[in-house]
C-alpha cells in the first residue's frame, strides 16, 4: 500500500473535527495544561510558511502533554480589529467586517490543513461584539479605579472619594497626574460635581488628558511608541510628528514597580525580560529643589547621583520647561526664543539618539545651590527631555559625559569633586570606589554613603528627598480609526460618563465613509446614529442630541492592543454571556502554562497584557497576577529569494542570462562553447561584451515559485508570471539550463520569496510541512526556508510507512522484539521525551530518522515496537500516526494514548564483541556475554574453531583475558 498523504490527512482532519477530539474540558480529573499561541491578525495575504512555525511547536507540545495525561487547553482565535481592513475599506468602500470575515475563512482553511489540535469551540475574535463587550467592560472597571501605593493595589474610586471627603488629598499616596493641587475635605465639599469629576480624572486608571501624542498625518491617527520605528510609522513608513490632543490614556505607570517585580516570578526568556526592564526603566535617586535667584520660583530636578551635588556648576532645563519663559532675562530673550523654535522641530527620539550635537542657550537667570548658596547659571538645552523626570537637570560636568561636553563647549566652570580622578580623561568616575573631596560634609565618603547623607541633609532643608523614577510612560489609548472597539462613553458638558455595563456591548455604528471627517474628527464622526439616550439607554440618531437626555458618544476607538490584553482569559470560558469567564473556569485554568510567540511584542502586547492582568487580579476577577508562566519566542523563517540577471542594454530589449555566467558550480568561462553561443546571441542583438559583470547587468527578484529544484528556473512559468518576461531573450548555461541566484532575506510578498503552505501541503502533505519546519533548526533561531530540502523529511515519512506496509499490505506481526529492536525503541523514547521537554524539536526529527533507519535495517515487524513508535511520532506527524495506529488494529484517535515509558535496562549492553589476538595481532572477533567469567571466556575462546585454526595444534604459552575488552593468546 502506498503512503497516500492527501487522503489520509483529509480523513483525519475530518475525524478530529467531527469528534471534537481536541475539545478541552473545564472540569477534569486530569491535571490541566494551557498552551497558547499569539493569535493572528487575519491579513488578506493569508499564511506563508513562516507564520505556522510557532504554532507547529506549540501544537507538538500540546499533543505531547495529552499523551502525558494532561487535560490540555490549546485554543486559537483572531486579533481581528486592525488597520489593513480599514485601509481596504477606505479604498474600496467594503465594510471591514466583510474583509475580516473573508480573511478569517482563508486563515481557518489554511490552519486546518496543517493539522493543528486547536479547540475551535473556544475561538475568539476581538472584533465580535460578544467579545468586545468585555473589552469595554474592562475599560469601565479601569475608569472606576485608582491606584493606592500604600496597599500597592488598585481600588475602587469610591474609596478615594471617601478619603477626599474626610481628609482631602494631602496624604493620598498614589500615582496620578502631575498637576494635582492640594485640597482639604472642606474644599472638596464646596466643589461642584463637575469640578469633582475633573479632579477624579487625574486619579483614575484610565483618564482623559491633553497629552503630547505621536500623530501620523498620513494615517490620520495617533501611534503608540512601539508602533514607530526609526521615527516613522511601522506600517507604511509615514512621518510622525508630536502634537497635543485630548486622548484617553492608561495609567500603566502606576503598575511600573509591580511589572518589574513580577518578571522575577515568570519563566520568560532573559532577553525579553531585559527589554521589559529597560522599557520600565527604573532609576533610584533623589529629587532636589533649587531656588531661582530673584524670582519666586523653584526648579525641581531628578538625579540618580545626589552625591555629586557639590559638583553642580550649571543647570539645564528642557526648552519646553514651563519656567523658561518666566525666568529668561530681557537680554537673553531673543536668543532663547530662537533656540526653542529650532528645537521644536526635532523629535524626542532624534534628541535622545543624538549624543554628538551640543546645543543650548543661557537664560540669564541663576539658581541657588541648596548647600553652598552659590549662584548657578541656568541654561536650556535639548539634550534634556521634557517628558522624563522633571525636565530639568542639575549638571555635573565631572560626573556626567553630556554635562562635561556641554560645559567644555560653552566654557562653563568644571569643578572636580572626585579625589584623584583625572576628569578630562575620565568623566565617568568609578562611582563605587571614588571618594569625594572638597565637598563639605561628604568629604572622603564613597558613593553609597555620600548619597544617603546628601538625601538626609536635603530633607533637613526641605529641599529634596529620595525618589524613584520610571521611564515607563502612560499609554495613549485613543485611536482615530473606525475598525476598533468603540468606547462605552458619552459626554455631558464635556465630561466623560460611562455607560452602565448592563447595556454593553456598544456596537460600532455604520458609517458612509471610513476616513476622518472634513472637520478633522475621527471616522466615527461620520456616523449619523451615534448618540446616547439616557432615558432609553440606547444609541440613537445624532440629530436628537439635546444635551439633557441625549448626549454625544465618544468618537475615538480603542487601540489594537485592547483586545489582545486579556484574550487568554476569554479562552477559558469563551461562550460565557454573564462574565468574561466564570470563576470556576478561571480558577481551574488559572494561567497560560506555555505561551509561544514573536519577540517583537516584548514592550507592546506583552507589557499591556501583564498590566491588565494585574489590574484584573486586584479587582479579584482573575486568580493570578501574571497571565503566562513560561514564554518562548520562536525565531523567524526567512525567505530564500531568487534573482535573475538582466543585461543592462541601451534599448528596451530584455535579455536575461543564466546566473552561471557570473558564478556558481556550473560557471561558464570565456573559453567555453556556452560563452561562444552567448556571444553569438548577444551580437545578433547588437551587444558586444567580453564578460558579464555587475556593471553591465543587474539582479532582478523573481517569484520563487517559478523554480524547479534549488536554482533552475522554469522559463515557461517565469514567462507566465510577469509580462516583461514573455518573449524576452534567455541565454542559457551548461546543458541548456537557466539558473537563478538565491539569497536569504525576510520572507515577504514584496520580495516574491513567499512560500505558501497550501502548495507544500498539496505536494508533500502537512506532516512533511510540520516535520520540515521543525527540522530547519532550533525554534528560537532565524533560519532560511528552502523548499528543495523538504524531500528529506518527506522521504523519511515514506520510509516510516514502509515499516508498516509493503506492496502486499500490512506487515506488522506479533513476533517478539529482538534486543536490538528494544534498544532502538527505548533510546528513541528517551531522546524524544528529553527533546520535547527542552523544546528542542529539531533534534527529535533526526532521532526519528535514525530510529526508522535502524528498525528498517533490523527488518523489525514487531507490533510491540512499531505501536509505541507511533505515539512518539504522533505530536510531530499526527496524520500518519493516526492512520497507522488504526491500521495495526486500534480504534479511535491516538491523541490521548499514554506516552511510552522509557526503560533503561534495554540500553544496557549484555554482550561484547571481543577482539581475539594472537601474539598481539587481531585475527577475528567473537561476541560473548558480558557476565561471563574470565575462566569461561578463556575456555570458550580456546575451544573456538578459528582459534584452533590459528594454533594449528600448538599449545598456547599464555592466555590474557581482560573482561569486557580483549583476549590475547601468546604462543
Ligand atoms: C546629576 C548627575 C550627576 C546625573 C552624575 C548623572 C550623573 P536615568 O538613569 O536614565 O534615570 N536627567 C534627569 N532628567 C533628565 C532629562 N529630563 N533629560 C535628560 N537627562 C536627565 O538618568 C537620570 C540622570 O539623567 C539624572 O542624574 C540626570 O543627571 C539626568 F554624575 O543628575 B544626573
Amino acid at each position: 500500500m502506498k503512503y497516500n498523504f492527501n487522503e489520509i490527512e483529509a480523513k483525519w482532519q475530518k475525524y478530529w473535527a467531527d469528534n471534537q477530539t481536541f475539545k478541552a474540558e473545564n472540569n477534569s480529573e486530569k491535571p490541566k495544561y494551557y498552551v497558547l499561541d499569539m493569535f493572528p491578525y487575519p491579513s488578506g495575504a493569508g499564511l506563508h510558511v513562516g507564520h505556522p512555525l510557532g504554532y507547529i511547536a506549540s501544537d507538538i507540545y500540546a499533543r505531547y502533554k495529552r499523551h502525558k495525561g494532561f487535560n490540555v487547553l490549546h485554543p486559537q482565535g483572531y486579533d481581528s480589529f486592525g488597520l489593513p481592513a480599514e485601509q481596504y475599506a477606505i479604498q474600496t468602500g467594503q465594510h471591514p467586517a466583510i474583509t475580516t470575515e473573508t480573511n478569517i475563512t482563508t486563515y481557518r482553511r489554511q490552519l486546518d490543513q496543517i493539522g493543528f489540535s486547536f479547540d475551535w469551540s473556544r475561538e475568539v475574535r476581538t472584533s465580535n461584539p460578544e467579545y468586545y463587550k468585555w473589552t469595554q467592560w474592562i475599560f469601565i472597571q479601569l475608569f472606576n479605579s485608582w491606584y493606592n501605593n500604600d496597599t500597592a493595589k488598585s481600588e475602587d474610586i469610591s474609596t478615594l472619594v471617601s478619603v477626599f471627603e474626610t481628609e482631602g488629598n494631602a496624604n493620598v499616596n498614589t500615582t496620578c497626574d502631575d498637576d494635582v493641587t492640594l485640597f482639604s475635605a472642606e474644599d472638596w465639599k464646596t466643589y461642584t460635581s463637575e469640578e469633582q469629576q475633573e479632579i477624579l480624572l487625574k486619579y483614575r486608571l484610565t483618564y482623559l488628558a491633553e497629552t503630547e501624542v505621536n500623530w501620523c498625518p498620513a494615517l490620520g491617527t495617533v501611534l503608540a511608541n512601539d508602533e514607530i520605528v526609526n521615527g516613522v510609522s511601522e506600517r507604511g513608513g509615514h512621518p510622525v510628528v508630536r502634537k497635543k490632543m485630548t486622548q484617553w490614556s492608561m495609567r500603566i505607570s502606576a503598575y511600573a514597580e509591580r511589572l518589574l517585580q513580577g518578571l522575577e516570578t515568570i519563566d520568560w526568556t532573559d532577553s525579553l525580560k531585559e527589554s521589559q526592564r529597560n522599557w520600565i526603566g527604573k532609576s533610584v535617586g533623589a529629587s532636589v529643589i533649587f531656588n531661582v535667584k530673584d524670582y519666586d520660583a523653584t526648579i525641581e530636578v531628578f538625579t540618580t547621583r545626589p552625591d555629586t551635588i557639590f559638583g553642580v556648576s550649571f543647570m539645564t532645563l528642557a526648552p519646553e520647561h514651563d519656567l523658561v519663559s518666566k525666568i529668561t532675562t530681557e537680554a537673553q530673550k531673543a536668543e532663547v526664543e530662537a533656540y526653542i523654535e529650532a528645537t521644536a522641530k526635532r523629535s524626542e527620539r532624534d534628541r535622545m539618539a543624538d549624543v554628538k550635537t551640543i546645543s543650548g542657550v543661557f537664560t540669564g537667570a541663576y539658581a541657588e545651590h541648596p548647600f553652598t548658596k552659590e549662584p548657578i547659571p541656568i541654561w536650556i538645552g535639548d539634550y534634556v527631555l521634557a517628558s522624563y523626570g522633571t525636565g530639568a537637570v542639575m549638571a555635573v560636568p565631572c560626573g556626567d559625559q553630556r554635562d562635561y561636553d556641554f560645559a567644555k563647549h560653552f566654557g562653563i566652570d568644571i569643578p572636580n569633586i572626585f579625589d584623584g580622578v583625572d576628569i578630562s580623561e575620565e568623566a565617568f568616575a568609578d562611582k563605587d570606589n571614588t571618594k569625594i573631596a572638597n565637598s563639605d560634609f561628604i568629604n572622603g565618603m564613597n558613593y553609597k554613603k555620600a548619597t544617603k547623607r546628601v538625601i538626609y541633609e536635603l530633607e533637613q532643608l526641605g529641599q529634596g528627598e529620595g525618589k524613584t523614577n520610571y521611564r515607563l510612560r502612560d499609554a495613549v489609548f485613543s485611536r482615530q480609526r473606525y475598525w476598533g472597539e468603540p468606547f462605552p462613553v458619552y459626554y455631558v458638558n464635556g465630561m466623560p460618563q460611562m455607560i452602565d455595563a448592563k447595556y454593553l456591548p456598544i456596537q460600532l455604528p455604520e458609517v458612509e465613509k471610513y476616513l476622518p471627517t472634513e472637520t478633522g474628527e475621527p471616522p466615527l464622526g461620520n456616523a449619523t446614529v451615534w448618540a446616547w439616550d439616557i432615558t432609553t439607554n440606547s444609541v440613537v440618531a445624532n440629530d436628537k442630541i439635546n444635551n439633557e437626555t441625549i448626549f454625544p458618544l465618544e468618537l475615538n476607538t480603542m487601540p489594537g492592543w485592547a483586545g489582545s490584553s486579556w484574550y487568554f482569559n476569554r479562552y477559558m470560558d469563551a461562550g460565557n454571556t454573564e462574565a468574561f469567564a466564570s470563576q470556576d473556569a478561571l480558577n481551574y485554568w488559572k494561567e497560560v502554562d506555555l505561551y509561544i510567540g514573536g519577540s517583537e511584542h516584548a514592550t507592546g502586547h506583552l507589557l499591556y497584557a501583564r498590566f491588565w492582568q494585574k489590574f484584573l487580579f486586584d479587582k479579584g476577577v482573575v486568580p493570578v497576577d501574571e497571565f503566562a508562566k513560561k514564554l518562548i519566542n520562536q525565531g523567524m523563517i526567512l525567505g530564500t529569494s531568487a534573482f535573475v540577471r538582466e543585461l543592462i542594454t541601451d534599448n528596451s530589449e530584455k535579455i536575461y542570462l543564466s546566473s552561471d555566467f557570473l558564478e556558481g558550480p556550473n560557471f561558464v568561462d570565456s573559453n567555453s562553447p556556452e560563452w561562444e553561443e552567448a556571444e553569438r546571441i548577444l551580437a545578433s542583438k547588437g551587444v558586444d561584451l567580453d564578460r558579464i559583470n555587475d556593471d553591465n547587468s543587474r539582479l532582478i527578484h523573481i517569484d520563487v515559485n517559478t523554480l524547479k529544484g534549488n536554482t533552475e528556473v522554469e522559463l515557461l512559468k517565469l514567462e507566465n508570471w510577469r509580462a516583461e518576461f514573455k518573449g524576452a531573450t534567455y541565454i542559457r548555461g551548461k546543458n541548456g539550463d537557466f539558473h537563478s541566484k538565491r539569497d536569504v532575506e525576510k520572507m515577504s510578498k514584496s520580495k516574491f520569496n513567499v512560500v505558501n503552505p497550501d502548495n507544500i501541503c498539496a505536494e508533500y502533505g502537512a506532516d512533511s510541512l510540520r516535520l520540515y519546519e521543525m527540522f530547519l533548526g532550533p525554534l528560537e533561531q532565524y533560519k532560511p526556508w528552502n523548499t528543495a530540502g523538504i524531500t528529506g523529511v518527506h522521504g523519511f515519512l515514506k520510509k516510516l510507512w514502509k515499516l508498516y506496509f509493503n506492496d502486499e499490505g500490512l506487515k506488522v506481526t506479533d513476533v517478539a522484539p529482538t534486543k536490538d529492536n528494544l534498544k532502538t525503541l527505548h533510546k528513541t523514547i528517551k531522546k524524544v521525551e528529553e527533546d520535547i521537554e527542552n523544546f528542542s524539536f529539531n533534534t527529535s526529527v533526526s532521532t526519528f530518522m535514525i530510529a526508522v533507519n535502524e528498525l528498517t535495517a533490523q527488518k523489525c515487524t514487531s507490533k510491540e515496537i512499531l505501536e509505541p513508535l507511533l505515539v512518539l511520532v504522533s505530536p510531530y506527524a499526527p496524520h500518519i500516526a493516526e492512520e497507522l495506529w488504526n491500521a495495526i488494529g486500534n480504534e479511535g484517535s491516538i491523541s490521548t494514548v499514554d506516552f511510552p515509558i522509557f526503560e533503561a535496562s534495554h540500553l544496557v549492553e549484555s554482550s561484547k564483541e571481543y577482539p581475539i589476538s594472537f601474539n598481539g595481532k587481531m585475527r577475528f572477533k567473537l561476541e560473548l556475554p558480558l557476565d561471563m567469567s574470565k575462566d569461561e571466556i578463556e575456555k570458550t575462546v580456546l575451544a573456538h574453531e578459528k582459534t584452533q585454526a590459528q594454533l594449528q595444534g600448538r599449545e598456547p604459552k599464555k592466555v590474557i583475558v581482560v573482561p569486557g575488552k580483549i583476549v590475547n593468546i601468546v604462543g
